[in-house]
């Protein structure tokens, strides 16, 4: 029996983008979305790098795999993953899902609407609410977000000290303000090898992961360009790209880092600009067991839709992996 076609719908949430698998791809087995992500990532990885590396996708792009929920209430299940592993959860991927599913008609936009997705971490709440334009706002309602370890020192390589926080907002981020660069789009290769020197002195120091995160997102936060909004982040995301939008988990480990100092009201507003200028608005509840219950806010444009073609004869029908310095395609 010839495989189901693999059709996808591209979006970009404040400049970020995902590209939403709505049917096709390998049968994934697991008795909730968990196991399921589990069975993408040590059986079908070929997928992932057939949809993500190039030359279909590049290493900016998230994927997002529409699967059936386990949870009763919830509408969909989601598998997120990027150019190197499949993630617990992305901030940006669970807006351009919902904007995606209000695209195919899924969802009716003219009301307010929540959607449940059930996420390898845990349920996500997503409500659409009416924004300026006539573009739908999404908000989010994230996993609980909690601070890991608080002002952790680290020595770089360059012989500069930082400090931060280590924080999980669906990812584990460290997250630091004293780190000496502009955040500004003009200033991207030295904010790429601040951000790697500083993942460099996470591992030397036996940071690389902590209860069992990998601290793979390194956030450096800045003053806004526009007085509007509160701070300006740049994120590198695990493969070393860097998040095109204010990045959604990495907003929520911040809230969670204002709210542990209280430096963020329960409730106030914080919008949080991106390096490119894009913001999202976000604020929190306490959540029960310590931390926050993060609502990140932002909106999402469709830029493509159509049907992944893996031609058998072509040898990198599953992505173009770089391994041991050659270029090689990764097989199922
Ligand atoms: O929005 O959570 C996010 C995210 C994680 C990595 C890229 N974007």
């Amino acid at each position: 029996m010839a495989a189901a076609p693999v059709l996808f719908v591209d979006s970009h949430t404040e400049g970020e983008p995902t590209r939403t698998i709505v049917s096709g791809g390998p049968e994934l087995e697991g008795r909730n979305v968990a196991e399921m992500a589990e069975c993408l990532a040590s059986r079908h990885d070929w997928f992932r790098t057939a949809c993500i590396h190039e030359p279909r996708g590049n290493d900016v792009l998230v994927g997002a795999m529409l699967v059936p929920p386990h949870d009763p209430t919830c509408q969909v299940g989601v598998i997120f993953f990027n150019d190197v592993r499949v993630l617990g959860m992305c901030g940006h991927g669970a807006i351009g899902v919902v904007r995606t599913l209000l695209h195919l008609g899924r969802l009716d936009a003219a009301l307010k609407h929540e959607v449940r997705l059930d996420t390898p971490v845990g349920a996500v709440t997503a409500s659409v609410l009416p924004g300026p334009d006539s573009v739908p706002a999404i908000e989010v309602a994230n996993v609980r977000s909690y601070v890991m370890r608080r002002d952790v020192p680290l020595s770089l390589s360059c012989g500069r000290r930082v400090t931060g926080d280590i924080a999980w907002g669906g990812n584990s981020f460290f997250i630091s303000k004293d780190h000496g660069e502009r955040i500004d789009l003009s200033n991207l290769a030295a904010l790429d090898a601040r951000c790697r020197e500083i993942r460099d002195a996470l591992g030397a120091a036996g940071l690389g992961a902590i209860d069992g995160h990998p601290v793979d997102h390194v956030e450096l936060v800045g003053p806004p360009a526009d007085p509007a909004n509160h701070a300006r982040n740049y994120v590198m995301c695990p493969g070393g790209a860097y998040d095109r939008s204010p990045c959604g988990t990495g907003t929520s480990a911040s809230l969670a880092c204002l709210a542990a100092r209280g430096a963020l009201a329960p409730g106030a507003t914080w919008r949080q600009e991106s390096v490119i200028g894009s913001v999202f608005e976000a604020r929190y509840e306490p959540a029960p067991g310590g931390g926050v219950m993060p609502f990140v806010r932002g909106r999402a444009w469709i830029t493509a839709e159509g049907t992944l073609c893996l031609e058998p004869t072509d040898p990198f029908r599953h992505g173009i992996r770089a391994a041991a310095g050659a270029a090689t395609q990764a097989t199922p």
